[in-house]
């Protein structure tokens, strides 16, 4: 009876999915509110998730006290991947270009699709790069070789 019980409650948490929010939020204990907007985030509209879902604002390091950030990559992931920061921001990108070229857009079906209208324009050459994010909004990026593996984020500008 209780190992039935229990096997249900296995067999639901894993139909969930990575329910990973609330983590970095820090917003306290209160169970009652569910934030709608990223409640439904998790549940996915059909089909299956992906392998390497994009940024959520949940769990994107907070870093809107700082001027100015830099995010490196680390083989083929982005370090910090997910972050906020405050407009006028200035990102340095520490990479190496040539192998990992830097482009600003969002993943669609897995895969990175250039934004010529994104802050990040397109850097494939060098090993750092420096963009002033201006304005607040969603600045996705990816590297163009290997967005399909993971190597994108968001940066979360407010
Ligand atoms: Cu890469």
């Amino acid at each position: 009876m209780l190992g039935a019980l229990l096997a249900l409650l296995a067999a639901c948490g894993d139909s969930s999915g990575d329910v990973s929010q609330g983590g970095a939020g820090g917003d306290g204990g209160s169970s009652g509110v569910t934030n709608p907007t990223t409640g439904t985030q998790a549940g996915g509209a059909g089909g299956e998730a992906p392998e390497f879902p994009v940024c959520t604002l949940a769990e994107a390091e907070d870093q809107t006290a700082l001027p100015a950030i830099t995010i490196i990559s680390v083989g083929t992931a982005y370090q910090p991947r997910c972050v906020r920061v405050s407009a006028g921001t200035e990102v340095t990108f520490e990479s190496d270009f040539e192998s990992h070229p830097l482009h600003g857009g969002e993943i669609v079906d897995e895969v990175g699709v250039l934004d010529p209208a994104s802050p990040i324009t397109p850097t494939e050459v060098g090993s750092t790069a420096t963009f002033t994010l201006a304005d607040a909004g969603d600045v996705p990026y990816f590297c163009d070789f290997h967005s399909s593996i993971g190597m994108h984020g968001t940066i979360f500008v407010e």
